[in-house]
């Protein structure tokens, strides 16, 4: 895969490897978080395949291990500044978790986008960091905390955890 990161031999590089065996929703792919510097936002890249034109909720949530290995048991999006959920989209306060809230598979079963998150450092502090949470994908869309009811502005209603995995570091170089 290319890179469009300016820094690819230095900064901080995590991945998250998303395999699923759901038999309606299959979820394949990679999601990388690229940062050169602790002053620099966090590039984050998508490359996802799934159900052409389908779209799911996705986050990271608190924990990266489960002892059943369900991704029930992750916990809720991680949220260490107490925020309620929200979204980028709207500028409204939101989970360091709620990333981009939803993705869409085009009429191909591909997702690939990037974008930088001004929430994310993977610099921080452990409490703060991503490093060793997971992503979940969920079966439904994320209602973007505007979904009129009391769970919208917890987890923007998106259903079934139907796949996740760590996120953790990953080696610079070869993007
Ligand atoms: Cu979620
Ligand atoms: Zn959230």
């Amino acid at each position: 895969m290319g890179s469009s990161y300016s820094c690819e031999t230095h900064g901080k590089t995590a991945m998250c490897r998303i395999k699923n065996d759901h038999k309606t929703y299959p979820i394949d792919g990679v999601i990388t978080f690229h940062q050169c510097s602790p002053a620099h936002p966090v590039t984050v890249q998508f490359d996802l395949k799934g159900n052409p034109r389908s779209t799911h909720a996705i986050h990271i949530h608190q924990y990266g291990q489960s002892k059943n290995n369900t991704c029930k048991e992750l916990g809720l999006h991680f949220n260490p500044y107490g925020m309620p959920h929200g979204s980028l989209k709207y500028h409204t306060p939101r989970h360091m978790g709620d990333l981009i809230n939803n993705i869409h598979f085009d009429w191909k079963g591909n997702f690939k986008f990037e974008y930088n998150d001004e929430l994310l450092n993977l610099y921080n502090s452990i409490e703060y960091s991503i490093i060793g949470r997971s992503i979940v994908i969920h079966a439904k869309e994320d209602d973007l905390g505007k979904g009129d009811n009391e769970e919208s502005l917890i987890s923007g209603n998106a259903g079934e955890r139907i796949a996740c995995a760590p996120i953790a570091w990953c080696e610079n170089a070869h993007l």
